[in-house]
């Protein structure tokens, strides 16, 4: 049995999915705890009523990255994880983290990456004039958003699209793709050769949503 870690920031809804494919469809693996830096995670609701683990290391605690990085490892690894999953985890980790956990940690990114790294995504896709958004599943790296690609999914920009109305057509495939990555990667389904991810068996890496 794999034991995922998962941390959160905020709603949790990529988190909840995730949790339930791997009880639905019968993953080898747990979600072994829910970890948030925000003590108001609506996210801990859920875990704590489905019976998962939490913990909150809050950043503001903390007088350096590095330090809260350090303690947020040592949770972690309190709950000996094989996967640690970033799911709408809103603090950039320190390289040392990130070496900590190297191959063992999966960000989704709403965008399609290497397209707009970082923050307010939806916002500058539309802003660009970008015909085409979505989110990316990546192996996270030290340097931001650059981290291996595992499954991408893609959905048109409409001439009527907000953030808000773009964010919530792309947050339909996350919920789709993240878990998908998640149970390629502890069914030791990805192979990683020179910074590309394959799918061992051909399973198609990309998702065209129209809507
Ligand atoms: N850390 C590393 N080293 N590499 C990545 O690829 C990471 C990462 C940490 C988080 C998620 C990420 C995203 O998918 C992620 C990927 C937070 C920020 C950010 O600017 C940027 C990207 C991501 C997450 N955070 C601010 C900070 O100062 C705080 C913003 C806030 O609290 O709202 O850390 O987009
Ligand atoms: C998701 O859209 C995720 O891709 C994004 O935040 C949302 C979290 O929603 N992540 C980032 O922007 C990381 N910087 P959720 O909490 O409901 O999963």
């Amino acid at each position: 049995m794999k034991n995922i870690v998962i941390l959160i920031s905020g709603r949790g809804s990529n988190m909840e999915a995730i949790v339930q494919a791997c009880a639905q469809e019968k993953w080898g693996a747990r979600i072994a705890a829910i970890v948030s830096n925000k003590a108001t995670a609506a996210g801990l609701a859920f875990a704590a009523q489905h019976g998962i683990d939490t913990a909150v290391v809050d950043h503001k605690q903390f007088d350096s990255r590095e330090a809260f990085d350090a303690e947020l490892a040592r949770v972690i690894d309190g709950f000996q994880p094989d996967l640690v999953v970033l799911a709408g985890f809103m603090r950039i980790l320190t390289e040392g983290f990130v070496r900590h956990y190297e191959g063992r940690l999966l960000n989704i990114h709403p965008s399609l990456l290497p397209a707009f790294p970082g923050l307010h995504t939806h916002e500058r896709a539309i802003e660009a004039g970008c015909k085409l958004a979505g989110a990316t599943v990546h192996l996270v790296t030290p340097e931001l958003d650059h981290g291996p690609i595992v499954i991408q999914a893609a959905v048109p920009v409409l001439p009527s699209d907000t953030g808000e109305s773009l964010s919530a057509r792309v947050l339909r495939q996350e919920h789709l793709i993240y878990p998908r990555a998640v149970r390629w990667f502890v069914e030791d389904q990805l192979t990683v050769s020179n910074g590309r991810v394959q799918h061992q068996a051909g399973a198609p890496q990309v998702v065209w949503a129209a809507d």
